[in-house]
């Protein structure tokens, strides 16, 4: 297979846009690719400063990379979740470190258990009944949300790729999550002071994609899941949505981009789908779909071994 723009050896093969690339020309393109997503669905400007959520897998360390080189004004973030398998949370730490030195980039790393009290598996085995991943996504989103408001960043950017935002309608068309379905988006607005811009650069980029652009480019990622991720959902519908690529080039591209634009017409949700009361929460301010405490904020005020005084009752730190 040679490459279509120099005939050099291709180092990819990509069936769903009928293109194969070579190592050099493969690295131009899937900047474009992201670049146009950044520009088509208005997520920044060059003039913003974009706060990067970087686990030190390939899909964040390869986001960040393209950011840096394409000069935009970034800072990373690293929240140490505190994952004991394999070390598996202080060797992805290790990754981003590693990548933030090379590239001279600033990043921040917050560490769940120094500043909270507790790992998230330590939370999740407290608040029984509370799934490893659930606790993990919303202690997440709030730290990180928490943190791009008071940093001043325009935009809070995840690696999530193509393949993510499949799996991920596929779970909420199954479950017809109705409001799930209302807000999955390339772009979710700061519809509310508290609120961030959600941003996905990668997300017109397959998985595969991305992969090769780590490893051409010489990414040292961490190759490993995380080990809570084994037989989660997301892979079992990933592999689901592999078979059906295998057969029929462009099936993923086809099935996201197609919900996105039948729901930009208003072919698919009532408005009302997307309608939700947000309150601030009692204790850090942030919104939250009930009265009273978020749902961060309630996980730390019950059975947490740190006490309040420790964080003047603010379990964020927030005043
Ligand atoms: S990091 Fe966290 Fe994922 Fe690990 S504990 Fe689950 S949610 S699988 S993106
Ligand atoms: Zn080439
Ligand atoms: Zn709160």
């Amino acid at each position: 297979m040679k490459c279509k723009k120099c005939g050099a050896p291709a180092v990819i093969n990509m069936r769903q846009h009928r293109l194969a690339l070579c190592g050099e020309h493969f690295l131009e393109w899937v900047p474009e690719q992201m670049q146009r997503a950044i520009e088509h669905y208005h997520m920044f400007t060059p003039e913003e400063k974009v706060l990067v959520a970087v686990s030190g897998g390939k899909d964040s360390l390869s986001l960040w990379d393209i950011l840096l080189r394409q000069g935009y004004a970034t800072e990373g973030i690293y929240i140490n979740l505190g994952i004991p398998d394999g070390d598996y949370s202080n060797l992805s730490q290790q990754k981003v470190e590693q990548f933030a030195a090379q590239h001279n980039a600033a990043f921040r790393v917050v560490n769940v258990k120094a500043e909270y009290g507790q790992s998230i598996p330590e939370v999740a085995r407290r608040k029984r009944g509370r799934s490893v991943c659930g606790t993990c996504g919303l202690i997440k989103r709030h730290v990180m949300n928490q943190i791009a408001c008071e940093g001043g960043f325009a935009a809070l950017a995840t690696g999530h790729n193509l393949d993510d935002e499949v799996s991920f309608l596929f779970q909420n068309t199954l479950h017809w999550a109705t409001g799930y379905l209302a807000r999955q988006a390339p772009v979710l607005p700061a519809s509310r002071a508290g609120l961030s811009r959600k941003v996905k650069p990668l997300v017109r980029l397959y998985e595969r994609e991305m992969a090769a652009y780590a490893l051409v480019r010489g990414i040292d990622y961490i190759y490993e899941e995380c080990p809570h991720a084994k037989g989660a959902t997301t892979l079992v519908n990933k592999e689901l949505f592999d078979r059906l690529e295998l057969s029929s080039p462009g099936a993923k591209q086809q099935f996201y981009l197609g919900f996105l634009q039948a729901r930009n017409e208003g072919r698919l949700l009532s408005p009302e789908a997307s309608a939700v009361e947000l309150h601030a929460c009692e204790q850090c301010g942030q919104p939250t779909t009930a009265p009273g405490l978020c749902a961060f904020c309630r996980l730390w005020t019950e059975g947490n071994p740190r006490s309040d005084r420790e964080h003047g009752g603010t379990p964020n730190g927030a005043q």
